[in-house]
């Protein structure tokens, strides 16, 4: 493990900001610097959550600069591209210049998952800003309704990821069985600082979806007949789900109406226990109509839901402390159940623990009434950041850091866990 002093909460917070501070271009966020030298979708609602109550003229700048990124179409893209800073794949590879959907900065065609109406709903909470609201709500309005015409690909009420990378845990085991249908592809393409953590195999199958769904012109009607990759993610319908209820708790104060949101939020539960259910949520490939056998940490994506059912919460929590997960661990939460033979503690989103995910699960525990479970993740994820610092991702094992440091989620949700610690 990397040598650190420990810090009381005011440093590892002045330490936190720092980061922040240094990550910020001006007009967003990166993730890390160096390794990712753009804005990334979900990571920007992490870092406006964590700056709402220590920077809230930045939280509200962060979310709109991301939603600058949007498309006509309502698709928020995963990446945004404010800056002509060298990555693989760039703007040359998604060529969203050449879509009249497309806004004029340029940026990826894919999207991520929609964390931004929780997060729009975490900055009015702390900030009380009702203009702001009424500024951000339409996009966030729009973006739900683009997941809803163009991705419920499996008619379920349920949004579909086309590609890994929408899923925000790219390698992980979820994916293996869909990648693994898809033609061997070899392009030899490399981003020599990142490729380290994916097999080429991968990486090209990764590009080859990508250019696949571009030279398709990335229509909806592509997607749903012909494109290889469909999945169902729990993860990514968790997290919408929830986005649907803060936009129901925030319209009133726009005079908009509640209902098509709640009732949204209710059919993706529906959803998620009509099709992903199987004693655990578990990921639905729609090229095959079967559940991908593997427990990850997305399969706990759902407990976001406060209506869940409670033989269902009940389940889940015990799956999630049980050995297969954090009862095993020294840390929270592994990425992947680590009995699963595709276990591994050292690679990216398949077997590490991850300070979004965490968060995430702290935030489930908070509105499931889960005292005793919130407090242990948010004990245990400043612990991992105390002795690691804020890493990429952490070893759930022994708490060292792996991936890149200064990464931007780590350092801003920390800041809200130190905040709530002291009970503001
Ligand atoms: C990782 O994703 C990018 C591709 O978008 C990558 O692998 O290079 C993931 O961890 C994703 O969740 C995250 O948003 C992104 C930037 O932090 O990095």
């Amino acid at each position: 493990m990397d040598a650190r002093p420990a810090v009381d909460d005011a440093a590892l917070g002045r330490e936190a900001l720092s980061v922040l501070d240094a990550n910020w271009t001006g007009t967003a966020t990166v993730p890390a610097p160096g390794l990712y030298p753009h804005q990334w979708s979900w990571d920007s609602a992490f870092v406006a959550m964590g700056l709402a109550r220590h920077r809230p003229e930045r939280s509200r700048a962060e979310l709109l600069s991301l939603l600058a990124g949007q498309w006509a179409t309502g698709m928020v893209p995963h990446i945004v591209f404010h800056t002509p800073e060298a990555y693989f794949p760039g703007p040359s590879v998604w060529r969203s210049h050449d879509h009249d959907a497309a806004p004029r900065v340029l940026t990826s065609g894919l999207t991520a998952p929609p964390v931004h109406g929780l997060a729009l709903w975490w900055i009015y909470r702390h900030t009380g800003d009702v203009e702001f609201v009424r500024r951000a709500f339409p996009s966030l309005v729009a973006q739900h309704r683009y997941l809803a015409a163009a991705r419920d690909l499996g008619g379920g009420g349920l949004a579909a990821i086309v590609h890994p990378w929408e899923s925000g845990m790219d390698d992980s085991p979820a994916w293996d069985q869909p990648l693994a249908a898809l033609p061997e592809i070899r392009y030899g393409y490399r981003n020599l600082d990142l490729d380290e953590r994916h097999p080429d195999s991968d990486h090209d199958r990764y590009v080859w979806l990508a250019l696949r769904y571009r030279d398709a012109g990335y229509r909806a009607e592509y997607l749903r007949e012909d494109h290889p990759f469909a999945v169902e993610c729990p993860l990514f319908n968790g997290i919408w789900l929830a986005s649907c209820q803060a936009l129901a708790e925030l319209a009133p104060l726009v005079r908009a109406d509640p209902a098509p949101h709640a009732e949204r939020a209710e059919r993706i539960r529906s959803g998620l226990l009509e099709r992903l259910w199987d004693g655990c949520f578990y990921a639905r490939d729609l090229r095959t109509d079967r559940l991908i056998p593997v427990c990850t940490v997305g399969g706990f994506g759902p407990l976001l839901d406060p209506w869940l059912p409670a033989e269902h919460v009940g389940a889940l929590v015990d799956v999630l402390q049980s050995a297969r997960f954090m009862g095993a661990t020294g840390y929270p939460v592994p990425s992947c159940e680590i009995r699963a033979s595709q276990f591994d503690r050292t690679r990216y989103w398949r077997g590490p623990s991850w300070v979004n995910t965490n968060w995430l699960l702290r935030r489930a525990a908070s509105v499931h009434g889960l005292g005793p479970l919130r407090d242990q993740l948010t004990g245990g994820t400043l612990r991992l950041v105390r002795q690691a610092g804020f890493r990429e991702c952490f070893d759930p094992f022994d708490g060292s850091g792996r991936g890149c440091r200064d990464f931007s989620w780590s350092a801003a949700l920390t800041l809200d866990l130190l905040a709530d610690n002291v009970g503001t």
